[in-house]
């Protein structure tokens, strides 16, 4: 892919213009990239940091910091929160679970640092809200299309054929509710299937269905990550890869967990154009629970590969604190964005020596913006942290 680098550096000089275009709509200053006096170059393994001796390029950011208020998500919101649904138990017995969810096509939110995007969304994110029930429930869920195309909801699991979401598009100003027993339980994507169907998942319409076993698993910190990209200058490549809809967003802001504490990740991959997407954990090994339709792992392993629509669950448990990277093991698209932290932190406190080898910073939880600072005319300087392995 690397011997695309002369067309991607058009491409990017492409998008540049588009995010300029938006950028000046919604008054935000003119990017570094403008200046020539402010390249600086950065070494090629540097995760987070682009590969590329320029600040013309999209990868290079204005700011490490996205604003909330205009972001396509809170990544770290979205990462722990379940929606279950309004519950009401019928005569029977059985469990019904209600959702809506809102589909729209006409917003520009950030995607990235001064990088602005034509999203679609389900209830005004990407991805859109995690749904979740148990096995058994009966589910409804209604759609109600707020865009200007016809959109609809393909859930993956068991169902009529009248609620598969493939042949029935909904209108813009349409609303529809599908209804099926949730089946069986596992980790299910969610996503619009009208056509051209690539066009509506890269621009961002899906999200993580979860069906919980009858008999609960056991009690563990659960977190649910998207892998996906972004075409910003719609050349049927990606420009950016995240986890949770923004990019290297969880290298400023790691993820916060508890020595020994039991971690469960429902991981999907949705990324559209290329063919894999994986995920690789540091400094430790997980169980991997393909589709999350057993209760026996398929696998010990420190890294899991998956094609488009794949997803399993993850179970693992750091045994010492400090920082640790996760991220694609496809270099490329750990460089471009998919990569972040853990901060394994040890919450007895008995152990303070331990916890002592732990920076200020890392006990804090969150980097300041000295740490990766911004000298606030535009450039950007990054205290380098080591390679990918
Ligand atoms: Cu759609």
């Amino acid at each position: 892919m690397r011997s695309n680098l002369l067309i991607a550096l058009v491409g990017v000089a492409v998008s540049i213009a588009v995010v300029v275009t938006f950028s000046t709509g919604l008054n935000r200053g003119p990017l570094s990239a403008q200046d020539p006096s402010k390249r600086e170059n950065f070494g090629g393994h540097s995760p987070g940091y682009p590969i590329l001796g320029t600040t013309g390029d999209v990868l290079d950011p204005t700011s490490l910091n996205i604003d909330p208020k205009t972001a396509v998500i809170d990544p770290m919101k979205y990462l722990r929160e379940f929606n279950y649904g309004r519950t009401t138990a019928l005569s029977n017995g059985t469990s019904l679970r209600e959702y809506t969810l809102i589909a729209s096509d006409q917003q520009t939110k950030e995607v990235s640092p001064g990088v602005f995007y034509n999203v679609w969304t389900f209830n005004g994110t990407i991805p859109g809200p995690t749904l979740r029930a148990t096995e058994g429930d009966l589910v409804r869920i209604t759609l109600i299309n707020n865009g200007t195309k016809f959109h609809s909801i393909h859930f993956h699991g068991i169902h009529p054929s009248e609620m598969d979401g493939v042949f029935e598009g909904i209108a813009p100003g349409g609303k529809f509710t599908y209804e099926f027993t949730a089946e069986p339980f596992g980790v299910f994507p969610y996503h619009c299937h009208m056509q051209p169907l690539e066009e509506h998942i890269t621009h961002g319409l899906y999200g993580v269905f979860i069906i919980d076993p009858k008999k609960p698993r056991a009690d563990a910190d659960e977190m649910v990550m998207v892998m996906n990209g972004y075409d910003t200058d719609f050349d049927a490549e990606n420009n950016f890869y995240t986890v949770n809809g923004i990019p290297y967003y969880y290298m400023h802001h790691p993820i916060q967990i508890d020595k020994n504490r039991l971690i469960r990740i429902y991981l999907l991959n949705i990324l559209e154009f290329d063919p894999i997407n994986n995920f690789h954990l540091h400094a430790n090994m997980f169980d991997l629970y393909r589709t999350g339709t057993k209760l026996i792992p398929d696998e010990y392993t420190d890294i899991v590969t998956m094609s488009q629509g794949e997803r399993g669950i993850l179970e693992f448990s750091y045994k010492y604190p400090g920082k640790y990277m996760f991220h694609a093991h496809k270099t490329e698209f750990a460089e471009k964005g998919w990569v972040g932290l853990f901060l394994v932190k040890d919450s007895t406190a008995e152990s303070a020596t331990e916890n002592s080898n732990l920076t200020s910073i890392e006990r804090n939880g969150s980097y300041s913006t000295t740490e990766f600072s911004n000298t606030g005319n535009g450039t950007t300087s990054f205290v380098k942290t080591g390679g990918l392995n």
